[in-house]
């Protein structure tokens, strides 16, 4: 069965004619490299002769052509993401194609693959296979990405400064609405590392990958999926974290034949109170949280693919000392059914229609707290209920035509929210009080999108694309219309409809082998969340103000411009990949100070933020190799001529890794600088001081299905507080943990 599974990893077919035929001199050879998975193109794929360094990239249909000389006899191709495969001139027809099928890269023990814009990243490899720590301590190691601290698990991502609603947070495509108000539950949460393929990352507003009005950009966690012919086969996962005494143990099975496959799994995790470096432990910010995820594939014809895919999250609760309440319960259900059509028609390679319902439920309350010495909501319990359900269908269609590749999309999304809260006043005889935060607040979304990439001869990329959406909004519950007329008795209607889009335009060329410079020009309108809207008392953790939404909100702009390099490319010795970039925000949607406690959401004039991240590897031989990252954000309210607030300092990581069959090792700095730019006016920001942190990583495969991973991070215990960790909550101090995983 083992066997089975490996080789459908590692087909690399080439159909061509087996006769003999000399190598002609300056000869031309041609041909066509497709995934031998899903049977498409695949563009942009290296091919050169073996020794020698220059080479030709394939069209977006895949086509190639090389000029052959004698006595180079193997052809190479190579693609991010997919194995190399050798193409033996020696008994090749040169005068007919080639097709090249290009196996999709089979993770040794599942390497989550993480893509950013066109780079993928210079991830370690030691620390992606700990698949027992949290998804977002995968990504928080990423140049442009920070992430939101503000319990023992479950950030929020920020990308280029920007989060929220600013960022598409997507799992498998679909979208999510968070249920609890106050931010408790990021999409984070209810993805484990274990069933995880890859996390694409789209910095910026204007991208390939993911279209959307969101200006910060995407990520969209995409789900491992079951492979038909792959027989049965596993994994049990065992790990601990000393840092919070946290124990989780999960499993995954896999079964494939020729017509169907299935892959189901299961995670649990219970964690302690988080120590911090040289300090006492956090009290109170333990959790208990379960998971479990099934994939079924199933394949009626050649051309068509349905999946069906489910993740039930249920978290029993999961302390927030930072802020003045705990879940008590949260559960989620993320369903989803796929149809993948291949090869429709000669130039339309996929559509794919996607249909989803997701339901979030969050409880939380501030029982287990002593109310009485609080300064804000004193003598007050205050339990919290939110409950959202997203529901849409999208369909992808991608086509090529001559050398232009084409992607059109349509999508129907709605956002269902409903929160509310209880006062009870810890004297019984003081009657309670009963607040409505959504009050049945719908967002219906129609969406267009296409983009178009077209690749000339000279080597130039120029892409264009552009994206319309169309949003309405109403709200239900009777005591929610009443509070917002007598809120806002000037404006016209509680329920607007508005026009959101984002178009853009890019130029890339490949001067050299290696060297690719490019640039990106985008505009757009994002239409304001239902929290912005609609939200009555909503308590934001990272600056500490109760908020009111706003019905009026106009929808927020955003003008980006990007310059980037990649110097290197994957066979060389030393790549680089850098960008800088720019975002003119106007009519820029933040909470404004009404006084202490309240902030009400309005457009704010302008806002700037401008930055950069760079990324260098170099591999010093096949077993070492060393890596260093650097970002920068620098943001700007210009209205009111002050740093826009939880700006992410500059900060980076160093690297140094040795991957070999038996011990791979890996060692990593990971340091931030002070952030003095603080918000003082609007918001009231604490500064904070850089620090650096030393991590170490080991992987023992014992035999070829036990692997042992153990390390350390932080290993010096310093005391540190990330500027963007909720009421500067400390980071994690000294962590030892191990691993153990068994495949079978
Ligand atoms: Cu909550």
């Amino acid at each position: 069965m083992k066997v089975l599974f490996l080789t459908t990893f590692f087909i690399i077919v080439h159909s061509l004619g087996m006769q003999v035929s000399p190598a002609s001199p300056g000869g031309k050879i041609s041909g066509k490299v497709m995934d031998a998975q899903t049977h498409e193109p695949v563009p942009g794929a290296h091919v050169y002769l073996e020794g020698r360094e220059n080479g030709t990239v394939t069209d977006l249909n895949g086509n190639f052509e090389i000029e052959h000389y004698p006595g180079f006899s193997t052809l190479v191709i190579s693609h991010l993401g997919f194995r190399v495969s050798y193409v033996e001139l020696g008994d090749t027809d040169l005068h007919a194609p080639l097709t090249v099928y290009l196996a999709a890269v089979p993770i040794r023990s599942d390497d989550i693959i993480i893509t950013a814009g066109r780079m993928q990243m210079r991830y370690s490899g030691v620390y992606s296979d700990t698949k027992t720590r949290a998804v977002e301590d995968h990504m928080g190691a990423i140049p442009g990405l920070d992430m939101v601290t503000r319990a023992n698990f479950a950030k929020d991502p920020v990308i280029r400064g920007l989060r929220d609603s600013r960022v598409n947070v997507l799992i498998d495509g679909m979208r999510l609405t968070p249920a609890c108000v106050d931010g408790m539950d990021p999409a984070t949460a209810y993805v484990e590392a274990d069933n995880l393929q890859s996390i694409e990352i789209s910095r910026g507003q204007d991208n390939q990958l993911i279209s959307s009005t969101a200006p910060g950009g995407s990520v969209n966690f995409v789900m491992a999926r079951p492979a038909l012919n792959s027989g049965f086969f596993g994994n049990v996962e065992t790990g601990y974290h000393t840092v919070s005494h946290q124990r989780s143990i999960q499993a995954a099975l896999s079964y494939g034949n020729e017509r169907w496959a299935i892959r189901t799994s299961g995670t649990y995790r219970d964690a302690g109170d988080l120590q911090p470096g040289k300090g006492a432990r956090i009290a109170g910010s333990g959790l208990k949280k379960g998971n479990v995820y099934t994939s079924i594939l199933y394949r009626p014809f050649e051309n068509h693919r349905f999946n069906l895919r489910y993740i039930g999250d249920f978290a029993g609760k999961i302390g927030y000392p930072m802020l003045i309440m705990d879940t008590r319960r949260a559960d989620a259900h993320i369903t989803g059914i796929e149809h993948t059509w291949n090869n429709p028609s000669e130039n339309i390679h996929t559509i794919t229609t996607n249909l989803y319902l997701n339901h979030v439920q969050h409880w939380m309350d501030d029982y287990d707290r002593d109310v009485t010495q609080r300064d804000v909501m004193a003598n007050m319990y205050m339990p919290m209920y939110g409950e959202t359900t997203t529901a849409g269908v999208t369909s992808e269609l991608n086509a090529s035509s001559g050398s232009r590749l084409i992607h059109l999309k349509l999508e129907l999304f709605s956002i269902d929210a409903f929160a509310d809260m209880l006062m009870e006043h810890v004297d019984s005889s003081v009657r309670d009080m009963y607040l409505v935060n959504l009050g049945d607040v719908s967002q219906y979304h129609g969406v267009i999108s296409q983009s178009i990439r077209y690749f000339t001869e000279n080597n130039w990329i120029f892409g264009a694309n552009a994206h319309a959406e169309f949003g309405t909004s109403r709200i239900r519950e009777k005591s929610a219309i009443a509070t917002y007329r007598a809120e806002y008795p000037g404006i016209s209607t509680l329920e607007p409809t508005d026009f959101g889009y984002s178009a853009g335009l890019s130029a890339e060329k490949q001067v050299s082998e290696w060297f690719m410079s490019g640039i990106r020009i985008s505009d757009g309108r994002r239409l304001p969340g239902h929290l912005e809207r609609y939200g009555y008392y909503i308590y934001q953790p990272l600056d500490g103000f109760f908020y009111y939404g706003n019905p009026a909100l106009k929808p927020e702009r955003s003008s980006q411009a990007e310059v980037f390099i990649t110097l290197g490319n994957e066979h060389s010795r030393l790549s680089n990949s850098t960008s800088l970039w720019v975002n003119r925000m106007e009519n820029y949607i933040a909470g404004s100070r009404i006084d202490r406690y309240f902030k009400r959401y309005d457009n704010m004039g302008v806002a700037t933020l401008t930055g950069f991240e760079t990324d260098i590897s170099a591999r010093i031989n096949s077993r070492w190799s060393s890596a260093a990252s650097v970002s920068y954000v620098f943001g700007q309210h210009n209205e009111l001529d002050e740093p826009l607030p939880m700006m992410p300092p500059l900060k980076g990581a160093v690297s140094l890794q040795r991957e070999a069959e038996i011990v791979s090792l890996e060692t990593r700095l990971r340091w931030a600088s002070a952030q003095n730019r603080v918000a003082e006016q609007n918001s009231l920001e604490t500064r904070t001081s850089g620090y650096a942190l030393w991590d170490v990583y080991t992987r023992i495969q014992l035999t070829q299905n036990i692997m042992l991973q153990i390390g350390a991070e932080n290993l010096l215990n310093t005391f540190f507080v990330d500027h963007l960790s909720v009421n500067s909550m400390p980071g994690a101090g000294r962590n030892i943990h191990g691993a153990l995983r068994v495949t079978f």
